[in-house]
């Protein structure tokens, strides 16, 4: 089974969206195995979004990351890295189809409600990032054998 990390940023926290967002990776069949209120310090956000250091708006992409709480998360099911990321939509929400997070939810590039892990090896890296081992939680639902 793969594990993602998805993350409601602080507009989604803000805008009161944790518990559609939430909804919607439950009601897709997903496992929950990790989740945490919490505020992202300056260095977190430098090392998560490491890959964007040289763009011009990275500093604003820090400063909003920091800016309020996020809802940090990590999901388990088969495939869940690409599903989430068409569930969530294209990142520039002038893109985003109708019926995904940011298609339904958001109007502007930096404030686009969601993160998810891009590959295996960032959905890893971020894993690590957020969470500790024994902040993730491994059971069984019997849910399963009706999804899969
Ligand atoms: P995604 O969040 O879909 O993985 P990304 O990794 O390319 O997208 O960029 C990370 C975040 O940076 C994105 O969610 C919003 C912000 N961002 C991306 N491109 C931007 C741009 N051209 N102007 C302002 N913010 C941008
Ligand atoms: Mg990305």
């Amino acid at each position: 089974m793969e594990r993602t990390y998805l993350m409601v940023k602080p507009d989604g926290v803000q805008r009161n969206l944790i518990g559609e967002i939430v909804s919607r990776f439950e009601k897709k069949g997903f496992q929950l195995v990790g989740a945490k209120l919490m505020q992202v310090s300056k260095e977190t956000a430098e090392l998560h979004y490491g890959e964007h250091k040289e763009r011009p708006f990275f500093g604003e992409l820090v400063d909003f990351i920091t800016s309020s709480p996020v809802f940090a998360m990590v999901w388990e099911g088969e495939n869940v890295i690409a599903t989430a990321r068409q569930m969530m939509g294209a990142t520039n929400p002038k893109d985003s189809a109708p019926g995904t997070i940011r298609g339904e939810f958001a109007a502007t590039v930096g404030k686009n409600i969601i993160h998810g892990s891009d590959s295996p090896e960032s959905a890893e890296r971020e894993i690590g990032i957020f969470f500790k081992e024994n902040e993730l939680v491994e059971y069984s639902k019997l849910i399963k054998e009706w999804v899969y």
